[in-house]
């Protein structure tokens, strides 16, 4: 099976929610030298979009979404360590969480993999987080940057009043969104000061904000 076979067999293996047969393909892709970078884009994001069409056309019901999150969860915790590799330290403090509403949690997680392979300190504030205790973290950590991870599009004016509440309070760090339902309007709607659907650009976008190279 060449690389491109073994990608389109784990990808359809992350759809279908197969859980071990996802870990010992995503185990074989690395062993076999496949780029984690392209497991994540290939594999991870596209699965996961087809999964989200799937239930938006009524083919899949919550139960087999759920069952596809283990999945992509199980092949992320597979690739996670090579994503984290060679991590040299950058003097930057990431803050990141999703808005109060929203318990989508894998990119945040992808997207903290990768930070942390940039040498970016970062503290998880979970999910479901409230205006108040990003406040209430961005106070105490005094952080750079405050990313905030949202899926659902109801929870965007939970993360306009969240940086609305960071504004009026003097916080300063820059603040980027991430997810797959934003775009440039919704970015300028809540007041962000960056915004991507991609951790990839999300990191080098961070790096943009804080001039580091
Ligand atoms: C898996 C999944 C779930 C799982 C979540 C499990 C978990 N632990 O996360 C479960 C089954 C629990 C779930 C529940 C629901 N879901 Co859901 N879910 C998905 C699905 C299929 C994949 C999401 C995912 O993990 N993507 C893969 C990751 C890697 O991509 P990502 O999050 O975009 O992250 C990347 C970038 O955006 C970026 N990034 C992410 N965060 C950040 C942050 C920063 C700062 C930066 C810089 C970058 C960055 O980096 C990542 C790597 O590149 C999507 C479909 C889709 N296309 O996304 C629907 C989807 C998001 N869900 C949807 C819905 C409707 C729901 C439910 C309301 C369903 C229901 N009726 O209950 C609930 C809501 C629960 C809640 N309150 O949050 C809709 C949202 C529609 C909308 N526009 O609002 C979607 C789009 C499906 C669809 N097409 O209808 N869901």
């Amino acid at each position: 099976m060449n690389d491109n076979d073994l990608l389109e067999k784990l990808r359809s293996t992350i759809i279908k929610g197969k859980s071990e047969d996802t870990i010992n393909l995503t185990k074989k892709a690395l062993k076999a030298k496949v780029d984690p970078k392209r497991i994540l884009n290939e594999v991870i994001i596209r699965g996961a979009e087809n999964v989200g069409l799937k239930y938006e056309k009524g083919e899949y019901f919550l139960g087999d979404m759920l069952l596809a999150a283990d999945a992509i969860n199980d092949c992320m915790n597979v690739i996670k360590p090579k994503l984290k590799e060679g991590t040299h330290e950058t003097p930057v403090k990431v803050l990141i969480g999703t808005p109060e509403g929203d318990l989508h949690d894998i990119g945040k997680s992808l997207v903290i993999a990768l930070l942390q392979g940039q040498g970016f300190e970062v503290i998880d504030l979970g999910v479901d987080v409230s205006p108040e205790r990003f406040l209430e973290a961005a106070k105490k950590e005094n952080a750079d940057i405050i990313g905030i991870s949202g899926l659902l599009t109801v929870t965007i004016s939970k993360m306009k009043e969240t940086i609305a509440l960071l504004k009026r309070e003097g916080i300063n760090a820059k603040i980027i969104l991430g997810g797959g339902i934003l775009s440039e309007e919704s970015c300028k709607q809540v007041g962000a000061d960056a915004w991507t659907k991609d951790g990839w650009e999300g990191v080098k976008l961070i790096k943009k904000l804080m001039e580091v190279s």
